[in-house]
């Protein structure tokens, strides 16, 4: 290992940070200086998992700038940001019809801050092996379809059966992938139904509440056998909105950005002005009413904490 160099971030615990001169995978410590700390403007950490850094005998001393991120607002009265992830070249949202449901608000939310950071995310509705019951499998087709029909990859998996895990792992071959979603969907399953040398800690589900434990704590990035690099995450709550202008909200659906240089008005909020093209999509069925819905409460809620 070299005492001075560039590297990537794979690991951040409480207080130090493994790095890695990638595609190598040889992790080795390093602290953050006070001075870097103050410097992280907004957000609450200054370097995140996926972070491209400059060190100096096990002193990380700078951080090149990002090709990308996904950060999340703590709370929405809050101001203060955190940086989940950076220079990502994909994103798995991972999600499930039941035990934990995962609501299209929450995917819809998770798909806008991809679009507006310039993530590519692909949506993975994980144990269908437990969508036995008409019903269910109706509701996650549905769900699909959805997504399906506005441009996104949706791949069903289950780590009991191993549907849909080859094309996941295939995904991740070419850099670095980021698993997200709620608590107790599989993202740590996923890894190591992706690579089963990899050996995250797998939590259950909470039999009165119906949700993960939060077992994952950490953000960390692990090397797949078959080739490429993906990044564990803790489960997340919610989904603040991070700062973009009500008037950009809708270039954040593709399929609303499809249509809307036919809209009447410009600029068109898509919501009460005559001659609006994403209002006729939506009647003619193409745009669903679900992501419509989903847009009209992220519109109201920019707007509320403004
Ligand atoms: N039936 C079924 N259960 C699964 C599947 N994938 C994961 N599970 C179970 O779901 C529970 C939670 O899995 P984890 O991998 O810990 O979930 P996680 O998303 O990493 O959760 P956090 O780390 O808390 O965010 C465990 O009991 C897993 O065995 C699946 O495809 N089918
Ligand atoms: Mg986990
Ligand atoms: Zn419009």
């Amino acid at each position: 290992m070299e005492s001075k160099g560039t590297a990537t971030v794979v690991k951040h615990t409480g207080s130090h940070y493994l790095l890695c001169e990638l595609p190598q995978w040889q992790p080795f410590e390093a602290v953050i200086r006070g001075k870097l700390r103050l410097t992280g403007s907004k957000s609450t950490n200054p370097v995140a998992v996926g972070d491209r850094v400059t060190f100096e005998n096990g002193v990380i001393t700078g951080v090149l700038p990002r090709k990308n991120y996904v950060i999340r607002r703590s709370t929405n009265l809050s101001r203060e940001n955190h940086i989940i992830a950076a220079n990502l070249d994909m994103v798995f949202l991972v999600m499930t019809v039941i035990l934990p449901e995962t609501k299209l608000a929450f995917v819809d939310r998770f798909l806008v801050t991809c679009e507006a950071y310039g993530i590519h995310p692909v949506i993975v509705m994980n144990k269908t092996d437990l969508y036995t019951e008409k019903e269910l499998q109706e509701q996650m087709e549905w769900m699909a379809d959805i997504y399906r029909n506005a441009g996104y990859e949706v791949i069903g998996t289950s780590t009991r059966t191993m549907q849909g895990i080859d094309r996941v792992r295939e995904l991740c071959r070419n850099g670095v992938c980021l698993f997200s979603g709620q608590s107790g969907v599989g993202k740590s399953s996923l890894l190591k139904a992706l690579d089963p040398t990899l050996d995250p800690k797998i939590g259950e589900i909470s039999l009165s509440h119906l949700q993960g434990k939060h077992t994952t704590t950490f953000y960390e990035m692990h090397p797949l056998s078959g080739g490429g690099f993906v990044i564990d995450t803790p489960g997340i709550r919610g989904f603040g909105l991070v700062d973009f202008e009500s008037g950009e909200l809708s270039k954040y659906f593709p399929e609303m950005l499809k249509v809307m240089d036919s809209c009447r008005y410009m600029p068109c909020t898509h919501t009460h002005e005559p001659g609006c093209a994403v209002k006729e999509a939506m009647e003619r069925g193409e745009i669903s009413a679900e992501r419509y819905g989903s847009y009209l409460g992220m519109l109201e809620e920019e707007t509320k904490y403004r």
